[in-house]
């Protein structure tokens, strides 16, 4: 199983990570982490956070030789604004934030003690972890990617797009989006909404290609792919709605246009012509690609601040202002690609028993031979 833990705060020292249950032979080349980190940090709409802060990862347990050994990978990501120690105390709990039922819960006095740890400067983790599952992916032919569909009512109108195109697009587009004239309406909207003092946010789409048939299982709730994949997407910060192919649009369709039709050929084995699954049928991957879009809120840090409620004395206030970002959707669709990655891999190390790299792969190869025969 592969599993890790983070820590850290967004002013704290650094963001702290171990991985355990990576299996052993992977060749893991930094520069590929770092390249992820520093796509996390990209997209028109960041605040002036990212132009101070140089995420790199520093590899601290775990490899020899830029080799996994099986033993635990600890990775560090120093921040450079470290200055938690020196900012002020919070009492006026933002709407949409975790400020005001985390006070509650923890029963803390000071709002900053809460956010300083909701902060999505935590995802910094999970795409590190994530860029090494890619690394792991890629040794079986996996590929992940994502790019921004719509940011506030700006909505790209690119179809059918080859994974090809949504890389190089995105590269381009400084909101990653694939259509280049809806890219523009988005950076009009985002600075509408930064004058404003407002902030929008918007929804990305994930791509997984060359995933085998028969990940995760039906035989029990939570080997569910599609809720594992789910769970790790909703976990990240201010995502409030996934789906998977056709999603909420299948609830109006009829059954005979809702289901993927079954074919054979006896080159590509069992196929289908539409995807409306988005690669998923009863918890377990069919082989197509698997196709997840993600909804993101509006960013809760308003510079023209929503009502709010002093903590101390109960009085009616304006929530606090912090330094933030205006749209953050181009950083999530990246972390989406990140902890769809982590499950992935995690599915992939459980169903051919990952001690090493090699062993994977003899299990793997059986696997797809064992289907090509069925
Ligand atoms: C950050 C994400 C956002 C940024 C943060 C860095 O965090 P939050 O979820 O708390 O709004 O605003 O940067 C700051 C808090 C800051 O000092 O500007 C990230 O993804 O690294």
């Amino acid at each position: 199983m592969l599993r890790y833990l983070t820590g850290g705060e967004s002013h704290g020292r650094c963001m702290l990570t171990i991985i355990d249950g990576m299996p052993a032979g992977l060749y893991v080349d930094k520069s590929i982490i770092d390249l992820d980190l520093a796509r996390r940090m990209l997209g028109y709409g960041r605040g002036k956070r990212m132009a101070i802060e140089s995420d790199k990862v520093d590899i601290l347990s775990g490899l020899r030789k830029e080799r996994t050994i099986g033993s635990p990978i600890s990775l560090l990501v120093k921040n450079i604004d470290d200055s938690i120690d020196r900012l002020s105390k919070v009492y006026e709990p933002r709407p949409g934030h975790a400020d005001l039922s985390g006070i509650l819960k923890y029963n803390l006095s000071d709002i900053r003690d809460v956010l300083e740890r909701a902060s999505a400067r935590e995802t910094v983790s999970r795409v590190a972890v994530g860029a090494i599952c890619k690394i792991l992916l890629a040794e079986f032919g996996i590929t992940v990617v994502s790019h921004v569909v719509a940011i506030g009512a700006a909505v790209s109108k690119a179809k059918n797009l080859t994974f090809k195109r949504i890389v190089s697009s995105s590269i381009k587009s400084p909101v990653m989006c694939a259509d280049a004239k809806a890219s523009v309406s988005m950076c009009k909207e985002i600075d509408k909404a930064m004058s404003a003092g407002d902030t929008l946010g918007g929804i990305f789409e994930i791509l997984i290609h060359g995933v085998p048939p028969g990940l995760g299982s039906y035989a029990q709730w939570d080997r569910r792919i599609d809720g594992s994949l789910a769970k790790a997407i909703m976990s990240i910060q201010a995502i409030k709605g996934v789906d998977f192919g056709t999603g909420f649009e299948s609830a109006s369709l009829k059954g005979s246009l809702a289901h993927d039709e079954i074919f054979y050929d006896k080159r590509r084995g069992f196929y289908r012509k539409s995807n409306n699954a988005g690669g998923i049928e009863g918890g377990m991957t069919t082989g197509e690609d698997i196709i997840i879009k993600a909804a993101m809120k509006p960013i809760s840090t308003l510079r023209r601040p929503l009502s709010s409620v002093d903590i101390r004395t109960k009085r009616a206030v304006k929530a606090a202002v912090e330094r933030s970002d205006v749209c953050a959707v181009p950083a999530a669709a990246v972390i989406g690609e990140a902890v769809s990655s982590i499950e992935i891999a995690n599915s992939l190390i459980e169903k051919f028993a990952g001690d090493s790299i090699p062993e994977m792969k003899r299990n793997y190869d059986g696997y797809l031979a064992q289907i090509k025969r069925f």
